[in-house]
């Protein structure tokens, strides 16, 4: 008796990998269901050597399904989330619009698995810069507790989604001929450039909506309201993986050797980190890959009382930051383990 699964949002960046992920992972699924918006309908995905139709997501789309997994947008969750909760499906959200609600658990399995069983019907999937750092900031955090944490991004095109990566591709190329690429997607010329995260800035804090998430969630997952955290968010113009400059400070001293003895044991992380060969976490070798890259795990030179660390990590967008996240999310509801 597998779980009936649907998928709001199949035809995104997030949802092809949602579907390649339950693959790889043999996630139960007895029948999927395939929602996307109207212009999609009747096209087909391919799914376990099936054709599935996508249809057209509605307020009847979720009779009898178990397991909804949303990458849809915000918009789209705010609507529909509560439909598929009241039709009796737990719903896993990668958007913001539930990650804050004290009612909904906001979570990364390798951190707080446990508070999935506190769910009313949704669980939050956070988001992918938060998800990339507190993978292996968590294991150092509960032994020397982080009280300050410093970040910066190097994100990739794929968390504004398919039609930025597109963007990026074409306007490269269009570069390389000498022609004009009047930007689509994103605000700015993305081809050989970089530029402030692509979201509202809020005026009064000149934080971008990115950074303020990143704050807010570290400090909801972390169940630390003390934690103070500074983020500056960068799209550059990466494919899939996002990259992050780290500076953590401690309430008690730590080495860089005792960094590296906690994080070649956690759950989810790689170490990457080869000074000879100066071979560290990039996005090309992220790509693809399920855990988070650390490397340059190094003294930050501007805390002498030592109990400052720096480090640079690298981690798939759409996997960890997105689609794997969400399926290891789903891997542990009862309505997967018992349906
Ligand atoms: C990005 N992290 O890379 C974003 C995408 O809060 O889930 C996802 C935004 C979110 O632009």
């Amino acid at each position: 008796n597998d779980p009936v699964v649907a998928i709001a949002g199949v035809t995104g960046a997030v949802g092809a990998e949602f579907i390649a992920t339950m693959d790889r992972r043999g996630f139960r699924v007895g029948q999927l269901r395939a929602l996307a918006s109207a212009r999609s309908a009747g096209k087909t995905i391919d799914f376990r050597g099936q054709k599935v139709v996508i249809e057209e997501l509605n307020d009847k789309s979720f009779e009898g399904v178990d397991i909804a997994l949303f990458s849809a947008g915000g918009g789209i969750a705010r609507k529909f989330a509560p439909i598929a909760v009241k039709a009796g499906a737990v719903v896993v959200d990668n958007s913001s619009a539930f990650r804050m609600d004290p009612n909904v658990p906001l979570v990364i399995p390798e951190i707080n698995a446990s508070r999935i069983r506190e769910h009313k019907g949704i669980i939050a999937n956070p988001n992918c810069a938060a998800i990339t750092a507190l993978v292996p900031l968590w294991p150092i955090h509960q032994r020397n507790r982080i009280k300050r944490l410093i970040l910066s991004t190097y994100q990739a095109a794929s968390g504004a989604g398919a039609a930025a990566m597109e963007e990026l591709i074409e306007s490269t190329r269009a570069n390389l001929k000498g022609e004009a690429y009047p930007p689509k997607v994103m605000p700015h010329p993305y081809a050989f450039n970089l530029f402030n995260h692509n979201t509202a800035i809020d005026p009064e804090t000149g934080y971008n909506d990115e950074e303020t998430k990143v704050i807010k969630e570290t400090r909801k997952i972390f169940e630390d309201d003390r934690i103070a955290v500074g983020v500056t968010c960068v799209r550059v113009p990466v494919l899939r993986a996002h990259c992050e400059a780290i500076t953590f400070e401690c309430e008690n001293p730590i080495t860089e050797d005792q960094v590296r003895a906690i994080l070649s044991n956690a759950p989810g992380v790689k170490i990457v980190d080869d000074r000879t060969k100066n071979y560290f976490p990039m996005p090309i070798d992220a790509s693809g890959q399920d855990d988070v890259m650390v490397g340059r795990i190094r003294k930050d030179l501007s805390d002498p009382s030592g109990h400052s660390i720096s480090m640079f990590v690298a981690a798939d967008q759409l996997l960890k930051g997105a689609a794997l996240n969400a399926i290891q999310i789903a891997e542990l509801v009862p309505q997967h383990a018992m349906a």
